[in-house]
């Protein structure tokens, strides 16, 4: 059974995260299929894309897959962690990608909706943050897609909370671009979408690649490097990140010791 769906219509495809029981949770297997239907959709013509889950969904994305995060001794976001591949696809995936958002945006799957070009909300669709919650330490060009996209007094809030904010919230600090009733959302993204592939998709390819580099271009020391990569060992060694994971599969609620 196919984790996915895909429409191409006048240069623009649709990939629709279809993985219900699992509140489309951002499995390795899910991944996969959303990686080989980006290069299949480009490989047809498509000049945009748009990222949806199916419509009226109460959850968009419930985020990382926490039964793959790894245990205690090994960085649960490293580079071919699945979540930072799909984030990479996207940021670098040579069309824009707009993300159509009904429900809540959990964890990653926030991070996902944040390396898509145009975000486009229902006035339910909320967005939460949640490693604090899970004890994890997020990774530093996962930090960066957030506060490329987010004020750093907003970003802080929702990592430290771990608590949704509400597309209101989310237009009123620009990381939304519009808020459209659940009736409408998907006209008008396509609306939106025949705009961008009206133009030219040479000059849109390299602005949006350009852009991103220019968002990615930071100078970071070795010894920065290391100190960091120290930090975060300390976090996945914790007990306290045991702890999130083991509180998430017993369904109850974590209890940290700060250790
Ligand atoms: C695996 C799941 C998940 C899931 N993984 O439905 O940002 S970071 O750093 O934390 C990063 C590592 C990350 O993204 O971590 C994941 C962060 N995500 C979350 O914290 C959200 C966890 N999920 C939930 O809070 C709830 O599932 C929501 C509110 C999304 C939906 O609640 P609802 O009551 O509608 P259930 O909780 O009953 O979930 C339905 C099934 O989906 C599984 C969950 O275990 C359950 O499976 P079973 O039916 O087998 O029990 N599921 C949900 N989220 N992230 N599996």
């Amino acid at each position: 059974m196919p984790l996915i769906e895909t429409a191409l219509a006048e240069h623009v495809g649709t990939i629709v995260l279809n993985n219900i029981a699992k509140r489309n949770a951002l499995s390795e297997a899910l991944i996969e299929e959303i990686s080989d239907a980006l290069t299949e959709l480009l490989g047809r013509g498509a000049r945009a894309l748009v990222l949806r889950a199916p419509a009226g969904s109460k959850v968009w994305s419930a985020g990382h897959d926490i039964s793959e995060l790894p245990n205690a001794g090994r960085d649960p976001l490293g580079w071919g962690d699945s979540l930072r591949v799909l984030v990479r696809a996207i940021q670098s995936c040579r069309v824009p990608v707009l993300a159509l958002l009904e429900g809540g945006v959990w964890g990653g799957a926030c991070e996902v909706s944040l390396a898509c070009d145009i975000l486009v909300a229902t006035p339910d669709t909320t967005f939460a943050i949640t490693p604090a919650k899970l004890g994890i330490p997020y990774n530093l060009s996962g930090l960066l897609t957030l506060v490329n996209a987010l004020p750093l007094p907003v970003a802080k809030e929702l990592l430290f909370t771990a608590q949704p904010i509400t597309a209101a919230q989310a237009l009123n600090c620009g990381v939304v671009n519009y808020i459209k009733p659940p009736e409408e959302i998907a006209p008008f993204v396509y609306s939106l979408a025949q705009k961008i592939v009206a133009n030219a998709p040479l000059s849109i390819s390299v602005m949006k690649e350009e852009l991103r580099l220019l968002t990615g271009a930071r100078a970071m020391s070795p010894e920065l490097f290391e100190r960091i990569q120290g930090l975060r060992r300390t976090v996945y060694d914790s007990a306290d990140y045991q702890e999130g994971l083991q509180s998430f599969h017993e369904k109850r609620k974590p209890i940290f010791q700060g250790s």
